[in-house]
């Protein structure tokens, strides 16, 4: 039997659109290597590192970096993705996270962030969001990217939380076989096709309903 005390949530592609601009980051970065990145490989990306990412980006273009090189095109994915993002604001929350956050605050339940990204504290400071995070975890505190548990259990740990007492919130697959590894409740944002496997699987927050949300968080769960 489960009970649900804390939410783990990723950011690029569940609290945030942001997926989109490392896509585009990325697919400029990509050109360099007469490669032409496409959405369906883009899935590879999400929720991996910038230095897995690129790693992956030179295998499918079957091209090769010395170290300089290497770094130098970390450096300038970030910068095309920094500029990308230099406006966002509290009107890029995607629809339904409010009420999500909203609702978890009011029943007390832990909030934590488990990203991959550098960045994150700083989007999250532009979405003006910090206050609702009891801990945030970054790709500047981690050594292993997703599929592997560290992020989330770090946060856990953090929070003094059982894993098996974490649900986690994520768009990718690489994220939700992390959450799965944590042993943590993973919950799918996006089409079931995209995932290997999760507990449970929504479109968009927008179809996580208060039901959904007390099945969740207010009763014991057997999964
Ligand atoms: P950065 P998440 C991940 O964030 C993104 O999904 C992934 O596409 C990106 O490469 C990674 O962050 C690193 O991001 O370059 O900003 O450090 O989805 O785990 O919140
Ligand atoms: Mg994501």
């Amino acid at each position: 039997m489960k009970i649900h005390t804390c939410a783990l949530f990723d950011l690029d592609g569940v609290i945030v659109d942001t997926a989109n601009y490392h896509f585009l980051a990325w697919k400029k970065i990509a050109s360099n290597f007469g490669f032409e990145l496409s959405k369906e490989n883009n899935e590879k990306l999400k929720g991996v590192s910038r230095t897995k990412c690129l790693n992956i980006i030179l295998e499918l273009s079957n091209f090769d970096l010395n170290e300089n090189s290497f770094n130098y095109y970390l450096k300038k994915k970030n910068e095309i993705y920094l500029d990308y993002i230099k406006n966002i604001n509290s009107e890029n929350i995607l629809p339904g996270i409010l009420k999500t956050l909203n609702y978890l605050k009011e029943k007390n339940i832990m909030i934590g962030i488990g990203s991959a990204s550098k960045n994150a504290r700083f989007i999250i400071e532009k979405l003006k969001i910090v206050p609702f995070f009891d801990v945030i975890v970054d790709g500047n505190q981690i050594v292993n990217s997703k599929p592997d548990p560290e992020v989330f259990l770090k946060g856990s740990k953090a929070l003094g939380v059982l894993p098996e007492n974490c649900v986690v919130f994520e768009d990718s697959d690489s994220g939700i076989q992390a959450a799965k590894a944590a042993k943590m409740t993973a919950i799918a944002i996006g089409t079931p096709d995209k995932f290997s496997n999760y507990d449970f699987c929504f479109t968009n927050f927008l179809k996580i309903v208060k039901s959904d949300l007390d099945n969740l968080f207010t009763s014991k769960n057997y999964i």
